[in-house]
């Protein structure tokens, strides 16, 4: 397939990780293509007076090369200065370390919201000093954060998922605000005028699930004339990295490749897929996932360098020109 025009759903982490992938494959084998990630921004929050958005800035710094590709977020190279001076002032979390590199990151995006600039106009500021490849546009410019109810009462998602480790049990996820929020400038049209729309191996449901929850994109992933195609998070019932698995039983979907399929649906139906990628561990799974229309291939899933990466792309947009 040579398409023009890619979209991609992405969280943070395996977000950027198959961004990247998929970019070194565009840049090998169609370089007219332009891709455009859609990013969560429901882990976005306030903090010692600054807007953090741990989506877009992992994917931000992992295009630009500048990430640390051992924690996963956060810059390389950085030192903690700043973060010892506002542990010691009690400002912020101390549980959450903002780096000092990453600092200006968070500064100069706040200064520019300040200013009055949207989210998606202050991306494309910061992002602009790096040549990134691609579109990087925030899901939504409203702030709509993931709350995370648990038996101690509701907390910000990163303080779920950082301080107590995604170990105290999920009730529920809330989007504070989603009803009143609007997809970002470009988000909507970008999809509909797609050749293929990908869904990363991002969490389905604190990552994806939250893309999918802001008003107008199901719906325009429902209506688009391009094929929408998902890669697995979860391999032989493990997921591969973070912890996706609590996010899952916490909705009552089993932790593995099929299951979250079905929970995105296929299109028919009144889901979002019209393909579905497993690793070769669930190869079982394709019969049953093509029996409910959805199209499906097992192929390697393990992202561990950016050629197997850009294979996992290959095999998505493959199955998208089916
Ligand atoms: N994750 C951690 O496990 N510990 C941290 O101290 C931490 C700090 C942090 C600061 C900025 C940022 O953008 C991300 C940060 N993260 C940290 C990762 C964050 O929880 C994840 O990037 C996503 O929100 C979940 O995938």
């Amino acid at each position: 397939m040579e398409p023009d025009r890619i979209v991609v759903l992405a969280g943070g982490v395996g977000g950027a990780k198959f961004v990247r992938g998929l970019r070194a494959l565009a840049r090998r084998d169609f370089p007219a293509a332009e891709i455009t990630v859609v990013a969560n921004t429901g882990d976005d929050l306030w903090l010692a007076g600054l807007r953090v958005t741990p989506d877009l800035d992992s994917l931000m710094y992992a295009l630009a090369g500048v990430n640390d590709d051992v924690r996963g977020w956060g810059r390389a190279g950085e030192t903690e200065r700043v973060s010892a001076e506002l542990t010691a002032y009690g400002v912020g979390w101390p549980w959450f370390t903002l780096g000092d590199l990453d600092l200006g990151t968070h500064i100069a995006r706040s200064a520019l919201l300040k200013e009055g600039l949207p989210l998606s106009a202050v991306v494309d500021r910061l992002a602009a000093r790096w040549p990134l490849g691609v579109r990087l546009l925030p899901a939504t410019d409203a702030e709509v954060e993931t709350h995370v109810v648990t038996a101690e009462g509701e907390l910000h998602f990163e303080e779920w998922w950082v301080r107590t480790r995604a170990a105290l049990p999920a009730l529920g996820f809330v989007q504070r605000g989603v009803a009143a929020a609007t997809a970002a400038p470009g988000v909507v049209e970008a999809i509909i005028a797609a050749d293929a729309v990908l869904l990363a191996p991002s969490n389905p449901v604190v990552s994806i699930g939250t893309v999918l929850g802001i008003p107008g994109i199901r719906e325009a992933l429902r209506e688009t004339a391009a094929p929408v195609v998902g890669l697995s998070p979860v391999i032989g019932g493990a997921v591969v990295r973070g912890m996706a698995d609590a996010c899952l039983t916490a909705i009552g979907v089993e932790t593995d490749a099929a299951a979250i399929a079905r929970h995105y649906g296929a299109r028919a139906d009144g889901g979002v897929l019209d393909g579905w990628l497993v690793d070769g561990t669930d190869a079982s799974a394709v019969p049953r996932l093509e029996a409910t229309g959805i199209r499906a291939r097992a192929v390697p899933l393990w992202m561990t360098d950016d050629g197997a990466t850009a294979r996992m792309a290959a095999a998505a947009l493959a199955l998208a020109a089916r």
